[in-house]
């Protein structure tokens, strides 16, 4: 019995000396900017932080091809069509690599999606807005890829490994998504009077929400200083916001377009534009499932997933028929 309790309490401490052992040869080759990887011991709250970001990553690419989808039938010209159905179909690729990236930290996909359709996980604020007109395709393209784009290339170099390999191809896709959503934004900005206003429309209901995107400020942002810490992030969220500014008011003097913020000033001693003040009520509103058309992108991929199950049940049904085979 004395035993049994002595080796018990050793075993108790053992652990503990394990464990903080493990912590800071962890901190360390995250300081030292090595890639954790799916067989490496980490933090209980490192993998829960990043199975919630991969995962409301992924849900954003895939939620966010509704937007679009929504004109696929009223492209005005099939060169149109064919390059909005390849970006969609890359949105979809995307969510598929962050949803694998995220099932190795032990997460199913079952069960990703489940927190999606319950409520419980986030999908970025963005794509519960609706697509009024096709200038809206230019502007998704042009200012909420350009968004990603922002967000995304310093994903690159996120401490976990699977996530950050995923981020490389993302990004590259993102770039085309970018230009292509320019490029029809530049056709319309130079075209007949009724495009020009079109695309004005866009650029005035699509940019505080694409400002949005990048999270509430540094001040607000619950989950940043450990995120940084970690170096899964790696710039905070008013870095990169007004990073975008500054990238993207030249983009739109190009295409003589007005971006809907009076107080939108470049200052010369920061070497940055000055910005008027952000709708947080209407961000906070938004990510608590109140967006303008929430709950139409909710029932949408929950109708998908059920409606589709038999699909899943065919490839599994195969799978295990191939398997029989092989063993037989
Ligand atoms: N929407 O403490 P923080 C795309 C939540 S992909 C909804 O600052 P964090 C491609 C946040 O989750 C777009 N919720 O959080 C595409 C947290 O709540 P939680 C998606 C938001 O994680 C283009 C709470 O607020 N990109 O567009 C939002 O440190 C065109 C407190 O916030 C990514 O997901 C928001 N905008 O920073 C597809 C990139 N912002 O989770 C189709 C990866 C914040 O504690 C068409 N993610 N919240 O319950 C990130 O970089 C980060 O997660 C942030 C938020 C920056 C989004």
């Amino acid at each position: 019995m004395y035993t049994v309790e002595l080796s018990k309490e050793n075993f108790g401490d053992g652990e503990a000396v394990l464990d903080a052992g493990r912590a800071a040869a962890f901190e360390a080759r995250v300081a030292a900017d090595e890639f954790i990887e799916p067989k490496d011991w980490m933090p209980e709250a490192y993998r829960k932080t990043l199975i919630r970001q991969i995962s409301q990553h992924a849900h954003s690419e895939i939620v966010g091809m509704l937007p679009e989808g929504n004109w696929l039938t009223r492209a005005p010209s099939l060169r149109r069509k064919a390059i909005l159905l390849a970006k969609i179909q890359d949105e979809c690729g995307h969510g598929l690599y962050l949803y694998a990236a995220a099932e190795t930290l032990g997460v199913s996909r079952e069960e990703m999606t489940e927190a999606l359709h319950a409520g419980r996980a986030k999908y970025s604020t963005i794509f519960n807005y609706p697509t009024l007109s096709w200038a809206d395709m230019g502007a998704i393209g042009w200012l909420v890829d350009g968004a990603a784009i922002l967000n995304q290339v310093p994903l690159q170099r996120t401490s976990y490994g699977p996530y950050a390999r995923a981020m490389v191809r993302i990004c590259k896709e993102e770039s085309f998504h970018q230009r292509q959503g320019f490029e029809n934004m530049m056709q319309l900005a130079h075209g007949t009077k009724a495009q020009r206003k079109m695309a004005q429309d866009a650029l005035n209901r699509w940019w505080w929400p694409s400002l949005m995107m990048f999270g509430p400020p540094d001040d607000n942002s619950p989950n940043s200083a450990q995120s940084m810490r970690w170096r899964i992030k790696r710039d905070s969220n008013d870095e990169l916001r007004q990073k975008f500014i500054d990238v993207t008011v030249p983009q739109a003097e190009i295409l003589g377009l007005t971006i809907p913020d009076p107080e939108l000033k470049w200052n010369a001693e920061r070497g940055s534009y000055d910005y008027g003040k952000i709708d947080w009520e209407e961000f906070y509103a938004v990510v608590r499932g109140e967006g303008p058309v929430a709950k139409d992108r909710l029932k949408a991929r929950v109708a998908a997933w059920e409606g589709q199950a038999w699909v899943r049940e065919a490839a599994l049904a195969h799978a295990a028929k191939q398997t029989m085979k092989a063993a037989a």
